[in-house]
């Protein structure tokens, strides 16, 4: 092959590379504000959040899909795409959650103290 049709076709596969990466979407969500966590990525970002007794913590969804959280005692209903959920913490302890539509994989921490 001659190697400007060979450098035609590295450019052309490095570009269909990136274009599946996106369409993936393996880019992790963006750091949220304080108090806050950030869903993408099919990971609560941060995984654990410390917060002082009467904070209010907001998910936003920043996937392409729903996702949802769930606690022992309440759950969210589905938080779709740009969508947001808040829960206020009042009593110091440690709050486990997960996604109800994609288990136990997807699951994060709020430490209340
Ligand atoms: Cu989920």
């Amino acid at each position: 092959m001659h190697s400007q049709s060979i450098r035609k076709w590295f450019i052309g596969a490095s570009v269909l590379v990136s274009t599946i990466a996106m369409a993936l979407d393996t880019t992790p969500p963006p750091a949220p504000p304080p108090n806050g966590v950030s869903i993408g990525w099919m990971i609560y970002v941060p995984a654990t959040l410390t917060v002082a007794p009467g904070t209010t913590v907001t998910w936003k969804n920043w996937d392409e899909s729903d996702h949802t959280v769930q606690f022992a005692d309440q759950k969210s209903p589905r938080i779709i795409p740009n969508a947001s959920y808040s829960r206020a913490f009042t009593t110091p302890g440690e709050y486990p959650y997960h996604c109800w539509l994609h288990g136990m994989r997807m699951a994060g921490t709020i430490v209340v103290k």
